[in-house]
C-alpha cells in the first residue's frame, strides 16, 4: 500500500472539488445528479470521494475502495451539448459509463482535461 493509504498507482493531480454527474451506465443514459466531488487523479484511474482524501481515507472500511473510472481506452473532450453549464468536460468509458466533470473556473477545469488527456494518451501508448 501507499503511504496514502491507498493500493494503487502514483497521484497525478491531487485532488479538488469539482462538480460531477453521471449521465450513462453501460451505454443507457441515467438521470443527470450533479454533486461537488473530490477529484484526484492516479496514472490509470479518476478517483471521486465525497470528501477531501484525507478525510475519505479515514472513513474507508477495511478492504473499501472509492468510486472511480479506469481511464484505460476513455474517451475525453469539451461537451457543450450535454450541459447547459459552462466548462464541461465529458469521459467516456469503452464499456458506456458517461461522466460529466464541471468547474465554473475555466483554468480548473482545463487543467484537469489536459492532465486526464495527457494520461488516458499514455496508456494507449503503452
Ligand atoms: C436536471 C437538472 C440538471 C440539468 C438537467 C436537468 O433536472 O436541472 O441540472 O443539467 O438537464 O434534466 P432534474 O433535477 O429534474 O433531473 P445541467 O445543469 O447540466 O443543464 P438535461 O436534462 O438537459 O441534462
Amino acid at each position: 500500500h501507499n503511504v496514502d493509504g491507498s493500493a494503487g498507482p502514483q497521484t497525478i493531480l491531487k485532488g479538488e472539488y469539482l462538480n460531477k454527474a453521471k449521465i450513462a451506465e453501460g451505454g443507457k443514459k441515467i438521470r443527470k445528479n450533479w454533486t461537488s466531488t473530490w477529484v484526484v487523479l492516479c496514472s490509470n484511474q479518476l478517483l471521486f470521494y465525497k470528501e477531501s482524501k484525507q478525510e475519505a481515507v479515514a472513513n474507508l472500511k477495511p478492504g473499501g475502495k472509492p468510486d472511480g473510472v479506469d481511464l484505460c481506452g476513455a474517451v475525453i473532450e469539451w461537451t457543450k451539448e450535454k450541459s447547459s453549464r459552462k466548462h464541461v468536460i465529458q469521459i467516456t468509458t469503452p464499456n458506456g459509463h458517461e461522466f460529466l466533470l464541471q468547474a465554473d473556473h475555466f483554468p480548473t477545469i482545463c487543467k484537469w482535461h489536459d492532465a486526464i488527456k495527457k494520461a488516458v494518451d499514455s496508456l494507449s501508448s503503452g
